[in-house]
């Protein structure tokens, strides 16, 4: 078997390439790529991504704007070589370390899609209230539209089946794909086991860019998908599409309909 890891990457100078080397060093019991989808950073990410010795587990995508994290994501998504595919942020907030417990499940033919959870069975810890809360009602918010009990719907820790992921349609461009993702799967009747991870958050000043605005557009992405009728579109046909002749998206809340 062979694990895609995708990881979305902008401006993250000092993480970076400490993230790579720590996401190379973790046995996982199967061949690794690394997918890296860099959204033209401006800080020196891009040329140290390119300073890295060319390495067969090593794709790098070169983006001419910064087209949000999500359309990263679904790019790494597109081009995945791997029976299965997960998604790594670039800031080490999440420790590579636990990628093994989080495919343990698929491995085991338990489920075909694993959600690193940052709260369940820990409480808040040491994330801050403000994005606590948010994340705490949005999920609630999915949880009562899809009659399910899931404790941390905007995890970048999403680990599912390759052929999965391609069946999921996925449009959003910005943070607000992690609610499409989860809420497609949902819909579409897939069982989400949620494994607990250990969670580190950075501040705004240390590069995060998620903000609170972004509440807005993740609760329209989970109410969109929960009241849309399934499309016999596939990703791979509104990939083709976008990528064509897409203009720079905005990275909260674009989207490719
Ligand atoms: N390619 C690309 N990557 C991005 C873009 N915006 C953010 N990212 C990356 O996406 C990852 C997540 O961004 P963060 O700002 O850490 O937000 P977050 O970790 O999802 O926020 P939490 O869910 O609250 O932890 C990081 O690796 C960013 O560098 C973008 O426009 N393009
Ligand atoms: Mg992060």
């Amino acid at each position: 078997m062979k694990l895609s890891i995708v990881i979305p990457v902008r401006n993250e100078r000092d993480t970076v390439i400490p993230l790579i080397e720590r996401v190379r060093a973790v046995d996982c019991g199967m061949t690794k790529e690394l997918i890296v989808v860099d959204g033209a950073s401006t800080d020196g990410t891009r040329e140290a991504l390119l300073a890295l010795p060319p390495s067969d587990d090593l794709v790098l995508v070169l983006e001419d704007a910064a087209r949000g994290k999500g359309r990263a994501v679904r790019t790494g998504f597109e081009r995945a070589a791997g029976d299965i595919v997960m998604v790594q942020d670039a800031d080490l907030e999440l420790d590579p370390g636990e990628i093994p417990s989080l495919l343990a499940p698929i491995v085991e033919g338990r489920t075909d899609v694993v959600f690193g959870s940052r709260f369940r069975g820990r409480g808040r810890g040491a994330t801050p209230w403000v994005g606590y809360a948010g994340n705490f009602g949005l999920t609630w918010a999915a949880n009562v539209l899809f009659l399910t009990r899931l404790t941390d719907i905007l995890t970048c820790y999403k680990v599912l089946r390759t052929d999965t992921a391609r069946t999921l349609d996925l449009r959003c461009n910005g943070f607000d794909l992690d609610a499409e993702i989860t809420c497609r799967l949902l819909r579409d009747g897939h069982r989400i086991v949620e494994v607990p991870v250990t969670y580190n958050p950075r501040s705004v000043d240390e590069g995060k860019k998620l903000s609170p605005s972004v509440g807005w557009s993740v609760l329209r992405a989970i109410v969109r998908t929960r009241f849309s009728r399934r499309s016999s579109r596939t990703t791979v046909s509104s990939l083709t599409r976008a990528t064509s002749a897409e203009p720079a998206a905005s990275p909260t809340s674009g989207r490719d309909d």
